[in-house]
């Protein structure tokens, strides 16, 4: 009976999986909260020269890819354009990705769903899934805790036992000063999970730190993304470079050399960014990590005593301008607000960062995830803020607002000083894009004769992307307040004529739309014109024939016409902060959570999937919320 009911929901499955709904940075709603990375979290202060570009919603597309049941994945829908795809689609099951942060979004989405599609059933899933059932069950018939596909899987009565393939998820690649690079980006999720279980780290304590490997290894890493480039070729993009997403890549050793070798055999200079730990980087020599191919690494500066395993290795400083020799940029992480920290001590930890002279950084508040232990300590001994204790405002989980008691800080005076950082940082070591180009070069130059082909390529590949970054150089310095980043352009230009050659005539004469363009992409980001990603639709097996996907920009907000983006843009700005208030009285954004903090510490390890239903049904079925006992 089980079986015949198994294969009725797979025949008749229709999936709908999307993001959280645009607009992003409405009332309430952090600055950072949006659907870009760099721009939101790294160079945020660095205005006309902000790196840009929208990431998708990269869980979905692999979900969507690895279903059975004909499946679309929406990226960053208005509200409306959700209602018209519950419209004019008959979908069994609309899933939705959101972080805690986002989680109000998700309630205003169930209600629509709720109202346009009242037989769909609604799958929660992602990072905010580590909010009590108690907050997301009136939202939900399943809440997925766990990794989506095999979860998706269950649900549908497919087979769990299939393996999961990489999806073709490519991005725009990054838009500066209002240039809009052609090509595009590729992915590969090689993981989730990590198993260094920082005490802050949701992501780690979400999957029990467990390393989840989506890729068996280093050789089917390397076939994925050759396979992502052959199919970006065939739909007409250019891809040439690839983020790979898992926590610490360098730490499975056996992988990452297995790669490697791949890599070797392939012949091909790759252009990686990736994420890696001082404890994994030091696993490998710089050679090796240039070998792969690896031109940015996101890896952690944490704090001077945060004491993680993670930090130990090879000295910082040594491992930085090891990496920086061989063309590999480093983009670090700090915290701040830890407990040991006064203001102080955070500009004395800041100093040591700019002389280590990564290409980014980022600045994050120290806070607590549901799920971790240290929110599990910070609810044990009572150090909310009395604002977090009962009715926490979500939206500010964000890693830019401070929720805890602390002994040197307010919030006022953390959220100050991270500000600060930012500007300071921009200021010091100037625009992030340069920062990028003079690692690069460093390593043009020092690679240039190495006895590794793979090097000599990789040299090669690197000069190659540097002219376009010299053709700015001419209005860098009109567009630059600070006499500190000014120098280090003037130095840029330099090092770039001695080993590329001076400026050529053509990059004198674009100079000055260089310069009207970074300032109109300054100006436009400063009033919040034509800053929201644009709809991404992607259909999975919804003909016989093939999947469809839209123009990757879509995602920029190249399919929309400019009125109606700006109408958008003026809505959000003028009407809904009115709109939000009226409403606010009956919906209100700031929850109330009975006892949250206890709520949460049960879930402390974060349960499975629908709790109890897994660990007491008879099979691994999970059960519609409602039918929980
Ligand atoms: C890429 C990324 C982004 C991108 C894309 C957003 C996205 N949702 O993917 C951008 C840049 C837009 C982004 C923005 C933000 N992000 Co972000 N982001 C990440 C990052 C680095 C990788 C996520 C990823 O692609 N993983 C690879 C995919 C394949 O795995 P996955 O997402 O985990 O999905 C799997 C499962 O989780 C599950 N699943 C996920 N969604 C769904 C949905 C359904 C229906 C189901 C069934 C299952 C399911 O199945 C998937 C396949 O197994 C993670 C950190 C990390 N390492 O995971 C942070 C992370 C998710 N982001 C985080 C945060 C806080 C934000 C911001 C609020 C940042 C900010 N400062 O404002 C904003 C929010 C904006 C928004 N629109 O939601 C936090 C979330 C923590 C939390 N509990 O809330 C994370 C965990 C980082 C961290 N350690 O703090 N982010
Ligand atoms: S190393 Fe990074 S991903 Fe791993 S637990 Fe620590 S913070 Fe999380």
């Amino acid at each position: 009976m089980f079986f015949l009911e198994a294969f009725i929901v797979s025949q008749r499955a229709n999936i709908l999986l999307t993001s959280v709904v645009r607009p992003f940075g409405g009332p309430g709603e952090g600055s950072s909260v949006g659907a870009e990375l760099f721009h939101a979290q790294i160079t945020r202060a660095q205005r006309g020269f902000s790196l840009r570009q929208v990431i998708r919603v990269w869980g979905l597309d692999l979900i969507a890819h690895n279903l059975r049941a004909p499946a679309v994945v929406l990226h960053y829908p208005s509200l409306r354009e959700l209602r018209v795809e519950l419209q004019r689609h008959h979908y069994t099951h609309v899933g939705i990705n959101f972080v805690v942060a986002t989680f109000h979004k998700v309630r205003t989405m169930a209600k629509l769903i709720r109202r346009h599609s009242p037989h769909s059933k609604i799958v929660l899933g992602g990072y905010g899934t580590v909010l009590p059932d108690e907050l997301l069950r009136p939202y939900a018939d399943y809440i997925c805790r766990e990794e989506g596909v095999t979860f998706m899987r269950r649900i549908l009565a497919e087979d769990t036992t299939a393996p999961i393939l990489p999806a073709y998820s490519p991005v725009p690649s990054t838009s500066v000063l209002g240039y809009q690079q052609p090509t595009v980006v590729g992915h590969v999720a090689a993981g989730l999970g990590c198993a260094n279980g920082c005490d802050f780290c949701c992501t780690s304590h979400f999957f029990r730190r467990k390393h989840i490997r989506l890729v068996p290894d280093g050789y089917a890493l390397y076939d994925a993304m050759m396979e992502s480039q052959k199919r970006a070729n065939k739909d007409g993009y250019q891809l040439n470079a690839w983020a790979v997403i898992d926590e610490d890549f360098f730490l499975y050793r056996r992988r990452a050399e297995e790669f490697l070798d791949a890599v070797r055999k392939g012949g091909k200079a790759l252009s990686l960014l990736g994420f890696g730990s001082i404890k994994g980087l030091s696993q490998f020599t710089a050679a090796e990590i240039a070998e792969m191919g690896f031109d940015l690494i996101w890896t952690a500066f944490e704090g001077k005593q945060s004491g993680y395993e993670k930090l130990n290795g090879r000295p910082i400083g040594e491992l930085y301008a090891d990496l920086r020799s061989h063309g590999i940029a480093v983009l670090s992480s700090m915290i701040i607000g830890f407990p040991y920290q006064d203001t102080k001590q955070v500009w004395s930890e800041f100093a040591e960062l700019m002389s280590l002279e990564p290409a980014l950084c980022q600045f994050l508040i120290y806070f607590a995830f549901p799920g971790t232990p240290f929110f599990e300590e910070v609810a044990r001994a009572k150090k909310f803020l009395p604002q977090y204790q009962e009715s926490p405002d979500l939206r500010r989980w964000d890693g830019f607002s401070l929720h805890l008691k602390h002994p040197h800080f307010t919030p006022k005076s953390l959220e100050t000083l991270q500000a600060a950082l930012y500007r300071e940082d921009f200021s010091r070591l100037g625009p992030s894009v340069y920062r990028l180009a003079q690692t690069w070069l460093t390593g043009v130059g020092n690679l240039r004769h190495s006895p590794s082909p793979l090097l000599r390529a990789r040299s090669e590949r690197l000069r190659r992307l540097l002219p376009s970054i010299r053709m700015t150089l001419g209005a860098a310095p009109l567009l630059l307040r600070s006499a500190a980043a000014r120098h280090r352009v003037a130095e840029l230009a330099q090092n770039m004529e001695r080993v590329i050659g001076p400026q050529t005539l053509t990059d004198r004469l674009v100079t000055p739309l260089v310069l009207a363009s970074g300032f109109g992409s300054d100006l436009l980001s400063r009033f919040g014109l034509l800053q929201q990603p644009g709809l991404l639709r992607v259909e999975h097996r919804t003909t016989a024939s093939s999947d469809s996907q839209e123009s990757i920009f879509a995602l920029q907000g190249s399919r929309q016409s400019l009125l109606s983006r700006v109408g958008e843009d003026l809505y959000q700005r003028l009407i809904r902060p009115l709109a939000e208030r009226v409403s606010a009285s009956s919906d209100p954004a700031v929850l109330s959570i009975p006892n949250w903090s206890e709520v949460n510490t049960r879930q402390t390890g974060v349960p499975p999937s629908c709790d109890g239903c897994i660990s007491t049904a008879s099979t691994d079925q999970p059960r519609a919320l409602s039918e929980c006992p």
